[in-house]
């Protein structure tokens, strides 16, 4: 993962930590300790190799480590242990845990325990790396958060520059809609709305909001959306559901729990995405909060599930009815058998919590069958339909057409 990748393309925001830290390996195995150090070290990764969770404690002490890989299995500390311990010290280091059956069991202690991936062995080096990298990642961005630019002059006129840049993007927004397909039964269970704007050069929505975070400017740009997502579903097919995306931040805007707002008129029929993206750690009252949610008839969802620094600790926070397996984890999911027992898992978690799991970003017909073999047979994505402004209806990709 390259430095550049924090720059946001309008003048360094933030700059990176001074000492990014080295990886630490724990696992009792010395041999499985230098076969993730080699892979690591091909992909200009730092480790430092540590035998067990009780080791690992004492070495997190001293500091300079950026994200812990660390097997379940241990004599003395196993992995569970360590992290318990570990979040009583620090709840923001990333911890990728290793382990060698993925009991469900294990899993719901990881998510509880707000660990930030989950790997099954045997790990492949493609995976281990896109993982740790994507640890070390968050964890350079929560280091460099709080922090501008250098100089205090370059921080306000990047500032001023970005003010700018937002509003153009508000003066552009507008929202697209995407439909959710029940491939299995050949009907839509409903569309989320996502966010656009023809205001400003934009890669995607996650430029948007990651400007407008750095402006607190997050909640403006939720209220907007929110009502024109009110004003467009006249127009959608009335028994379809509404998946609307929030932010975190949106969770403590008054405007969201007021029973007069346009879109708690139709909170009957609206799921409230939160992403896996952004922690929820810390939020205010947010118990009370996803309480008086489900009083006004809102359902609630997991977003991009299985990329996100908060791991799973959302799901044990939000108790959704609706689970969303992330982009990352479809694409190409037939050619991946590990893979495949990752979504498997997750699903079934979705299963057993009593929530509906749909699959994000189905973008071929193999990704879309590997799916159905998987039992999971709600799809979003490219091979049904862009989002666009309507509510026309999908393609159904070969299948029957959707009624
Ligand atoms: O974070 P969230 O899941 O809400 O974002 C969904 C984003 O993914 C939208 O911006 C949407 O345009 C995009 N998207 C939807 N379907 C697909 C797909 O099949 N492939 C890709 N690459 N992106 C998709
Ligand atoms: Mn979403």
């Amino acid at each position: 993962m390259s430095r550049e990748s924090l720059d946001d393309g309008h003048g360094a925001l933030w700059t990176a930590p001074a000492r990014p830290g080295c990886v630490l390996v724990v696992d009792d195995d010395r041999l499985i300790r230098t076969i993730y150090a080699d892979m690591l070290g091909r992909h200009g990764v730092a480790t430092e190799g540590i035998e067990d969770g009780q080791a690992a404690l004492e070495r997190l002490r001293a500091g300079g480590v950026a994200a812990v890989l660390c097997d379940i299995n241990m004599p003395r500390l196993d992995g569970m242990a360590f992290l318990r311990s570990l979040r009583r010290l620090r709840s923001d280091l990333p911890v990728v845990l290793v382990t060698g059956s993925p009991a469900l069991a294990s899993a719901v202690q990881a998510v509880e325990l707000g660990a930030y991936r989950y790997l099954t062995k045997p790990v492949a080096e493609e995976d281990l790396v896109a993982v740790v990298t994507g640890a070390l990642q968050a964890a350079a961005v929560r280091a460099a958060e709080p922090r501008l630019a250098p100089s205090a002059t370059d921080a306000a006129s990047g500032l001023e520059a970005i003010g700018a840049w937002l509003d153009a993007v508000v003066s552009g927004l507008h929202v697209v809609f995407q439909p959710i397909v029940d491939v299995g039964r050949g009907r839509v269970l409903g569309f989320e709305g996502l966010a656009r704007t023809r205001g400003a050069e934009v890669t995607g929505a996650e430029q948007i909001f990651h400007a407008a975070e750095r402006l607190g400017r997050v909640q403006e740009l939720g209220r907007i959306l929110r009502a024109q997502l009110a004003d467009a579903a006249g127009a959608a097919p009335p028994d379809g559901l509404l998946f609307v995306n929030i932010h975190p931040h949106d969770l403590l805007d008054a405007d969201l729990y007021d029973p007069a707002s346009p879109l708690s008129a139709l909170a009957g029929r609206v799921v409230l995405e939160i992403t896996e993206r952004a922690s929820l750690e810390g939020l205010d009252r947010l118990q009370e909060r996803i309480a008086t949610l489900r009083r006004l008839g809102f359902r609630l969802a997991v977003d991009d599930l299985g990329a996100g620094f908060a791991g799973l600790g959302s799901f044990s926070v939000l108790s959704p009815e609706v689970v969303k397996i992330d982009i990352s984890l479809v694409r190409a999911l037939q050619a991946d058998p590990q893979r495949q027992r990752v979504v498997a898992a997750l699903a079934s978690l979705a299963r057993s919590l009593g929530a509906l799991c749909v699959a994000e970003g189905v973008e071929t017909e193999s990704e879309r069958d590997a799916l159905l073999g998987l039992g999971i047979d709600l799809h979003q994505g490219f091979l049904f339909a862009h989002p666009s402004s309507g509510f026309g209806a999908p393609s159904m990709a070969g299948r029957q057409a959707v009624s």
